[in-house]
């Protein structure tokens, strides 16, 4: 059963990346399957860079190959993928630190800019928590829009989750308030906060952020367990900054990677991960609730490189 699952985990990644592998993988093995002198590296450094690693991640790889080409010329092809793989996974591993959600009561707050897959992974992660048997709240924090808390409401019904709500542009530090508090009396085991889209640049929004984290706080002070930045894959090298600002603002324990089925370039996680220092927790590779996946680095640089 478990191998089951562990199969076609990496199954449905190998095939949400199969657009970077066609860059990445075949292309890799043809490069190294000839001479391989300072234009093929540099090549494969544009290669690596072309699969959003990043120039530095890029640059370091091809170092990596260099130096154990100079050990040994004699290296084949399937040598040379393993060194970037194992250089990868080392890089991604340095940085993993489970999700948090042992707590009697684990509170996830969910932040991000405007339209990247907040509200749609606040519902997957519930879904996840309630099939494991797992008694949950969502809370709409997202006072903005009236059609913020009606887009939570549907996922609710359909999911059978219990949600607190406030009225729309009430404060929404009220309603984490009284989720809280009903989360606490219902004995939910984890309550997920869904928060409006603020640019980050926007600093009264950021404060916001703040006042939420202060209002958790009086009802279960270890909370949020789990402070998790959602962002979109496709956004390159913006996402980078605007986790960097999220951070400022509110200090963030993760990272939820949305919409890597929309990108050929599955390599922005070792980068987005790697600048910012922050794990990446989650990934979401589709808009069903079943397309959230507990990020795990092998199963993701096995189908990286397919
Ligand atoms: N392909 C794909 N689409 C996604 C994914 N996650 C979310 N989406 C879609 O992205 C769009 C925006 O998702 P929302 O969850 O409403 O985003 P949000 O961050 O809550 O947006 P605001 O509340 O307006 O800031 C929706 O059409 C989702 O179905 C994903 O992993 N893959
Ligand atoms: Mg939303």
């Amino acid at each position: 059963m478990v191998l089951q699952f562990i199969k076609s985990t990496y199954q449905s990644l190998k095939d949400v990346l199969a657009k970077t592998r066609s860059l990445l993988g075949a292309k890799l093995t043809k490069l190294f399957s000839g001479k391989i002198d300072e234009t093929a590296l540099l090549e494969l450094e544009k290669l690596l860079y072309e699969s959003d690693l990043g120039v530095p991640i890029a640059k370091l790889l091809t170092n990596k190959v260099r130096e154990h080409l100079k050990a040994n010329q004699a290296l084949k092809p399937e040598a040379l993928t393993q060194i970037l793989k194992d250089e990868i996974l080392l890089l991604l591993k340095t940085k993993e630190i489970p999700v948090q959600a042992s707590s009697s009561l684990a509170v996830f707050l969910i932040v991000g800019v405007n339209g990247n897959g907040k509200t749609t992974s606040v519902a997957k992660l519930a879904h996840r928590f309630q099939s494991e048997g797992k008694k949950v709240l969502i809370a709409a924090a997202d006072t903005f829009r009236a059609a913020a808390i009606e887009q939570l409401e549907i996922w609710a019904n359909r999911l059978k989750l219990d949600i607190v709500k406030g009225k729309a542009q009430c404060d929404p530090a009220s309603v984490v308030f009284d989720a809280m508090t009903a989360a606490k009396a219902r004995g939910a085991d984890v309550a997920i906060i869904d928060t409006a889209g603020r640019l980050h640049t926007k600093i009264p929004l950021m404060q916001e952020l703040e006042k939420i984290r202060r209002t958790l706080k009086k009802i279960a002070p270890d909370a949020p367990h789990e402070t998790l930045l959602v962002l979109d894959a496709t956004a390159g090298q913006n996402a980078i900054e605007q986790a960097k600002t999220f951070h400022q603002f509110t200090p963030l324990t993760g990272l939820i990677l949305t919409k890597l089925d929309g990108t050929a370039k599955g390599g922005c996680v070792v980068a987005i991960q790697e600048t910012l220092g922050l794990p990446v927790k989650f990934i979401g590779i589709g808009e069903g609730v079943e397309d959230l996946q507990v990020f795990d680095p092998k199963s993701f640089v096995d189908a990286l490189f397919g």
